[in-house]
């Protein structure tokens, strides 16, 4: 029997590799996007959605995760096995300027999801985009015990979302996850975050259509993975026996200085003499280290991130350089 996934924020990075994973296995995908007049399904546009064919398995739907009664009625009508619930304000800086608005859409979606899976009553698996905005100002390396200190309106959503829910597991004896996701990027990342913005500015300077890249703290550490590998660990949560919160990380930080250099190694360049520094980019409150230990995925799931943080820059870089390219 085929399964049926529902993806909130389908068009996302995560969700967009999610849905390619999921399809070739079979599965049904429903995805929500938002219902705004200008969509934006560039990540998507590649996979099937003819409605109007017969063997038509992508779907999608308007929708927004902070209307409930939305999500009641598309649960019903949908009746998913799996829900990964991926939708959020994932923008750190964005979530100082927007905090209430973050706690809708990155933290109480995850309510309105759970209790719409109670009141429907259905037998639904449920993942929670948890991620290591949560661990904050916790030392690092992180794992799945390291006690929750975020430091951004962003984290605190997102941790009120992880205790959800850890709740609705334990009150309900639903079966819903958390996948503690560390950084992870592609070509498909927003251009606004550190990664896209340095593989987009190394290409541009190379190709002699800009001079600098301006950025704001370089000191930063973080754990960079591949987001088309870190789909292949949330499918696998919601395939294990018991429920369970998983760390997903590749486990070796690097600052943004390292990627700078990654990056503009990749094209020839020595980054220093293009990176200018504009404290537009730094935060009121900064995360300054976020390495995760996945060893309980690699034991319990049998994943583990394959693709290296220089591999993972590289691979961005190259990417930008075809696209500025254009198609041969
Ligand atoms: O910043 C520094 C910045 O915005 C990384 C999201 O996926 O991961 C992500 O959040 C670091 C920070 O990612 C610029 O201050 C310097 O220290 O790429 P980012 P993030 O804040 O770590 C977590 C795990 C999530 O869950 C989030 O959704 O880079 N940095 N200069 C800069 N960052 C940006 N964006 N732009 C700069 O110009």
């Amino acid at each position: 029997m085929t399964k049926t996934a529902l993806i909130t924020g389908v068009a996302g990075q995560d969700g967009s590799y999610l849905a390619e994973l999921l399809l070739p296995k079979g599965y049904t995908v429903d995805g929500l996007v938002r219902g705004s007049s200008s969509y934006n399904l560039g990540r998507i546009s590649h996979l099937n959605h003819d409605v109007h064919d017969e063997d038509a398995r992508f779907f999608l739907h308007h929708g927004d995760v902070a209307d409930g009664s939305r999500l009641i009625t598309l649960l019903s009508r949908v009746a998913p096995d799996e829900v990964y619930n991926l939708a959020a304000t994932s923008h750190i800086s964005l979530s100082f300027a927007e905090p209430e608005l973050t706690g809708m859409t990155s933290g109480s979606s995850a309510t309105r999801l759970l209790e719409a899976i109670r009141m429907v009553g259905l037998p639904t698996r449920y993942y929670q985009a948890s991620t290591s905005a949560m661990f904050g100002a916790a030392a690092a390396p992180q794992d799945e015990t390291t006690p929750l200190q975020p430091v951004s309106p962003y984290g605190a959503a997102k941790a009120y979302a992880y205790w959800m829910t850890r709740s609705y597991r334990e009150a309900y004896g639903l079966y819903a996850v958390n996948g503690i996701a560390f950084n992870h990027e592609s070509p498909r990342r927003d251009e606004s975050f550190v990664t896209r913005k340095i593989a987009m500015g190394a290409a541009a300077i190379a190709a002699g259509r800009q001079d600098f890249l301006y950025l704001g703290n370089l000191d930063a550490e973080r754990d960079w993975g591949y987001a088309k590998e870190y789909v292949e660990g949330m499918w696998a949560m919601l395939q294990a026996d018991e429920p369970d919160d998983f760390v997903l990380a590749t486990g070796t930080p690097y600052t943004v200085r390292d990627f700078l250099d990654f990056c503009f190694s990749a094209v020839g360049l020595d980054w220093e003499k293009h990176v200018k520094f504009n404290d537009r980019y730094l935060r009121p409150a900064e995360v300054d280290a976020l390495v995760g230990d996945a060893s309980k995925a690699a034991r319990e799931l049998a994943w583990r991130a394959h693709v290296t943080t220089p591999d993972l820059a590289r691979l961005m870089t190259e990417a930008e350089v075809a696209a500025l390219a254009g198609p041969v």
